[in-house]
């Protein structure tokens, strides 16, 4: 039956959801075709259907329960009782895929997956979308799967992770969980799924072109052309449309349907009849051959983008009637009432009776406590049991293996002669390994060669190359790939190469996995521990990207922590307790390691061996926030006190035997060695009594790190004390020895402490 594209007079006036609303009961009372006799429970809806009655009838369940949501969330948004308003309405045949998976296949949702939700739901017992979404509709403390942090689709014991709001940032982490399903069977690990799930990915037609969901087409590809398995089943829900853009006609077939390595599928989403057998190959193809798996799925978008799109203004009222005539529900009304399965009656008795739901469900969420104290809405950012993650940190019960990896009891690491940086870091990921059988580590060159500075070498040898592994040359995917891992239980230590090509990546940990504590309400947890090489300082090598000081974009990642060694021994214990954190926290945490000291030496003279560490054996481990003050002999330092990290400390311990020479202070250097978040206890008590303070931050001048030291010693009350900062130019580093012109050197520091001692003539 055709709709009508001019608006009958009783309509006019009313919204598009209004209008969609009314055209559904409409069409049901003028529906006119023949029905025919009614079909058992196992028959099929439709005759050459692969969809059989029963079937039919909860999937067209799903669909009302998906689409009253999104009535609802309109009505009440404008009374201010539910704050989102981004529906689900023509894409609902997304119910399909729900059905035809299961509650233990990892789900990575499209915002409009009301339907798909609505399905999922059924796979266990007494749960219930209507009231859930509510509650998430409406901010409530109870949402079940945010605690009112956002409106999302998720619920843990339907292993549906929520997604924030950015279109494709899910698909990296989608996929690396396929990988990590495949992976972690392998390995042993006993995953929390069955052996054959499937990850289920799905985004619109216009995010198929972020970049981001481009770097997961292709590592999907990437892999499947090694023949390594990846069951990720990407859902595209192509309603033509983003926003107000339209993607041009026939352009996700297109592009994708040849795509080498991406097994195409396509199925119409607007036609449960029609579309169930398609949607069911593409399913068992993904389960079956372990292939990424491309489900086009033919959607339209009723109502338009959200709430606030009043796509009257922008479109033809001709093209609007046009696409409301598309809705999926019209044509599951039509099947209902053609299969003989339900009459007129019966449909509209269905439609009623699903609002009334939906607003019961609304009016109670309406009742329910909200957010109200800003420990409750931080409470689950960051978890930190401090005495937990000590005991994890120190447990040394792995001798034995440690044995088998190092060889004998004479070649354990701390019966070596002291060593510098980057060994004891190689050492002591060794040490994790042997502790931790679910940890990988994987990155860009990091497994037989070792890293572009050794620090992995070994690794792979020792552990297999399950667990080491290189990966494609791919920020985004190698920290998407941490998030999948982590998903499953695996422990992750990705590497990325260079603090420069962690920005182009930012997302996956500033969005993505620091986030999922915090909008899951800690009930998904996505633990990893990402070494990152940086900072200036390398003599002879690089330019600005080797060179990269910016620390500004770690710094303000909420729930992340940051440790930054300067020296072997805290290296060690510094990961050990990051990596306890992420077992026993479930935190994200990054260790910047400073690639300048990664092979240094001396401190003072050549050949000193001042800054080579022993190697502290299992059982120690540092505190988060503890810094290391280095005292001057027979002085307790006050006369000035140097606050710095990384290449800061050994340039301040060398600056600060000049001042004594030249000034006569005796100085304390304090390494912070936690940059996020910054222990204002510890820097108060390390700069208390302090005459005059320095702080040395090789990072940039804006955002840097100092900034933090600086306001956590004002608000300290430190204020008054004299105070210079040494701090690294806001600029790109030049190469050679320009390099040093925009960086803390030693000379600044004398520098700063001379015009303190000026201040004071
Ligand atoms: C990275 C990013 N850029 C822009 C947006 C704003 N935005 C939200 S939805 C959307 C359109 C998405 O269209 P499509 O993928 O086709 O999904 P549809 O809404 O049509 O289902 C845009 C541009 C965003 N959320 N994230
Ligand atoms: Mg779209």
């Amino acid at each position: 039956m055709n709709i009508s594209t001019s608006i009958p007079a009783r309509m006019r006036g009313l919204n598009r959801a209004e209008i969609c609303d009314v055209n559904f009961g409409e069409f049901v009372h003028r529906w006119d075709g023949s029905a025919e006799s009614k079909p058992a429970p196992g028959e099929a809806i439709l005759d050459g259907s692969a969809l059989d009655a029963e079937s039919f009838r909860e999937l067209f369940e799903s669909q009302l329960v998906s689409r009253h949501l999104d009535l609802m969330a309109r009505v009440l948004r404008v009374r201010n009782k539910v704050f989102y308003t981004i529906g689900s309405s023509g894409h609902e045949g997304n119910a399909m895929v729900a059905r035809l998976t299961r509650h233990t296949d990892p789900a990575f949702l499209h915002y409009r997956s009301g339907a798909f939700m609505a399905e999922r739901f059924r796979k266990l017992p007494g749960m219930d979308p209507v009231m859930d979404s509510a509650l998430s509709l409406a901010a409530c403390k109870d949402d079940p799967i945010s605690g009112g942090r956002h409106k999302v689709w998720g619920s843990r014991p339907l292993w549906v992770l929520p997604q924030t709001s950015t279109i494709a940032s899910h698909l990296p982490k989608a996929l690396g969980t396929a990988i990590a399903i495949e992976t972690g069977r392998r390995m042993g690990h006993a995953l929390p799924i069955p052996d054959d799930s499937i990850a289920i990915c799905s985004f619109g037609d216009a995010s198929a072109n972020h970049a981001t969901a481009q770097t997961a087409f292709n590592a999907a590809a990437w892999t499947a052309y090694q023949k390594l398995p990846a069951p990720v089943l990407f859902v595209c829900e192509d309603n033509g449309i983003g926003i107000s853009v339209k993607t041009p006609g026939g352009w996700i077939g297109n592009r994708f349907r040849n795509m080498d390595g991406l097994d195409y599928f396509a199925a119409d989403g607007l036609d449960l009849a029609g579309g169930y057998a398609d949607v069911q190959r593409a399913v068992e193809h993904c389960r079956r051959t372990r292939r990424p798996t491309f489900l086009h799925l033919r959607t339209t978008r009723i109502m338009g983008h959200a709430g606030t799109d009043f796509e009257i203004e922008w479109r033809s009222m001709e093209e609007l009637c046009a696409v409301e005539a598309t809705d999926p529900l019209l044509r599951s009304a039509t099947i209902a009432l053609q299969s003989g399965l339900m009459s007129k009656g019966e449909v509209l008795e269905l439609y009623e009776a699903t609002r009334k739901r939906c607003f019961a469900a609304a009016d109670e969420a309406d009742r329910r406590p909200k957010l109200d104290r800003l420990s409750d809405v931080i409470a689950p950012l960051a978890p930190y049991t401090p005495a937990a993650v000590k005991a994890e940190a120190e447990r040394a019960d792995f001798g034995e293996r440690r044995l088998e990896v190092f060889g004998s009891q004479a070649r354990l690491p701390e019966n070596q002669p002291p060593r510098h940086l980057s060994i004891q870091i190689n050492n002591a990921l060794h040490d994790i390994f042997a502790k931790y059988p679910e940890t990988l580590l994987f990155g860009e060159d990091v497994a037989q060669k070792g890293g572009v500075y050794t620090v992995t070498r070994g690794l792979q040898k020792a552990f297999g190359p399950r667990r080491v592994f290189n990966t494609l040359l791919d920020e985004t995917m190698i920290l998407g790939m941490a998030q999948g891992f982590a998903n499953v239980g695996l422990l992750p230590l990705p590497e990325i190469q260079y603090l420069a090509y962690f920005h182009n990546a930012c997302d996956q940990l500033r969005g993505e996995a620091a986030s999922l504590q915090f909008f899951s309400n800690d009930q998904f947890r996505n633990p990893m521990v990402v070494r990152i090489a940086g900072l200036g300082y390398q003599r002879g090598f690089g330019g600005h990207f080797h060179n990269d000081n910016s620390i500004t974009a770690l710094r303000d990642i909420p729930g992340l922590v940051v440790g930054c060694p300067s020296r072997g021994d805290d290296a060690v214990t510094m990961l050990r307790t990051l990596t306890a954190l992420a077992r026993v926290d479930g935190r994200v945490a990054v260790f910047l390691e400073p690639i300048a000291l990664y092979m240094t030496k001396d401190l003072h003279e050549p050949g000193d061996g001042g800054w080579l560490t022993s190697y502290p054996p299992p059982g120690e481990a540092m505190a988060i926030g503890e810094g290391r003050v280095y005292q001057p002999q027979d002085a307790n330092g006050d006369d000035l006190v140097i606050l710095t990290y990384g290449n800061g400390v050994p340039m301040s311990l060398r600056a600060a035997r000049t001042i004594e020479q030249q000034f006569g202070w005796k100085s304390r250097v304090v390494d912070l060695r936690w940059l996020v978040p910054l222990d204002e206890r510890f820097i108060m008590e390390s700069a208390h009594g302090a005459q005059r303070i320095i702080v040395v931050d090789e990072g940039r001048r804006s955002a840097g790190v100092g900034e933090g030291v600086i306001t956590a010693l004002i608000e300290g009350g430190l204020g008054g004390t004299p105070l210079r900062r040494v701090v690294g130019v806001d600029t790109y580093t030049p190469l050679a020895g320009a390099a040093l012109l925009v960086i803390p050197g030693e000379d600044d520091i004398v520098a700063a402490a001379a015009a303190l001692a000026n201040s004071e003539t």
